[in-house]
C-alpha cells in the first residue's frame, strides 16, 4: 500500500473533499490518498500573502503526518512550499504545477496554462521560469474566475474556461492546456472531449508520478539543500514547526 498525503494547502474543506475524489479518480488500487488542509491560513490562494501563509500550512501539515507518507502532493497551482517540504521528508514531493508542467512537455511542443485570477498569472510565469518551462509554455492566462467560484461550477463559468482555453491555443499556437488551478480538476475531461487536445490537471499528474516516484523507490536527495532543517528554536505560534519534531 502506498500512502500518498495529499495537501490542499489552502482550508476550504469543501475543496479538499473534492480534490481528493479527483486523486483517487486516478491513483492506483494499492494507492491510499489522505486530503488534508492546513489548520490556518486562507480560504483560497489568489496571490503572493496568500501563498507565503499557505506555504507555512503545507509545512504544518507534512509535520502533522501520520502514518509517515510514501509521497506527498501539494495541491495548489502556486505550489506553495514545496521545497521546505522537500527538506521536511524522505518520500517525493511533487506540487501541481510542476507536474502538470512536466506532463504538457511530453505531450507538446508548446502549452498553454488557463488559470483563475489574472492576478495569479505572475506566480505561474514564476514557476515556469524557476523549472525551466519558460521556452515550452507559450501562454498563462487568466480567467478572472475566483478560486472558490469553480466550487459551484456554473455552466457559464465552465463556458468561461472553455473560452479561454480556446482563445489560448489559437492565441499561442499552443498543442496542450494546463490548468491553474486544483478547483478544475473536474473540468478536465469534459475540456479534453471538447477542445480535442490534451488538457492536464495537476492533481492528477502529480498522483500518477508520485505513484511512479515511490514504485521506483526514489526518494527526494538529501545532498545539499534538501537536507532536513538545521534544527533551532522557532518562536511564538510556530514554536511546533521547528527543528527536531518534538515528541
Ligand atoms: C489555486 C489553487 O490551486 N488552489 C487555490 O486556493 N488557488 N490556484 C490558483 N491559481 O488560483
Amino acid at each position: 500500500m502506498t500512502q500518498l498525503l495529499l495537501i490542499n494547502p489552502n482550508t476550504t474543506a469543501s475543496m479538499t473533499a473534492a480534490i481528493g475524489d479527483a486523486a483517487r479518480a486516478v491513483a492506483a488500487p494499492g494507492t491510499h490518498v489522505h486530503a488534508c488542509q492546513p489548520t490556518f491560513g486562507p480560504a483560497s490562494i489568489e496571490g503572493h500573502f496568500d501563498d507565503a501563509i499557505a506555504a507555512a500550512g503545507v509545512a504544518e501539515q507534512m509535520r502533522l503526518a501520520d502514518p509517515a507518507p510514501d509521497a506527498v502532493v501539494i495541491a495548489c497551482f502556486g505550489d506553495p512550499g514545496l521545497d521546505a517540504a522537500r527538506e521536511a521528508i524522505d518520500a517525493p514531493v511533487l506540487g501541481i504545477a510542476e507536474a502538470a508542467f512536466h506532463a504538457a512537455a511530453m505531450l507538446a511542443t508548446g502549452f498553454s496554462v488557463v488559470t483563475t485570477m489574472t492576478r495569479t498569472c505572475v506566480i505561474a510565469e514564476r514557476l515556469l521560469q524557476r523549472y525551466g518551462f519558460e521556452r515550452i509554455c507559450r501562454g498563462v492566462h487568466g480567467t478572472d474566475i475566483p478560486v472558490l467560484a469553480l466550487e459551484a461550477m456554473a455552466p457559464d463559468t465552465l463556458a468561461q474556461i472553455e473560452a479561454a482555453c480556446r482563445h489560448a491555443l489559437d492565441a499561442d499556437r499552443s498543442g496542450a492546456i494546463v490548468l491553474g488551478c486544483a478547483g478544475m480538476a473536474s473540468l478536465t475531461r469534459t475540456l479534453q472531449r471538447r477542445l480535442g487536445v490534451p488538457v492536464i490537471d495537476g492533481v492528477a499528474a502529480a498522483v500518477k508520478f508520485a505513484e511512479a516516484l515511490a514504485a521506483l523507490g526514489l526518494k527526494t536527495s538529501k545532498r545539499g539543500d534538501y537536507a532536513c532543517p538545521l534544527p533551532k528554536h522557532y518562536d511564538g505560534w510556530a514554536a511546533a514547526l521547528g527543528w527536531p519534531p518534538a515528541g
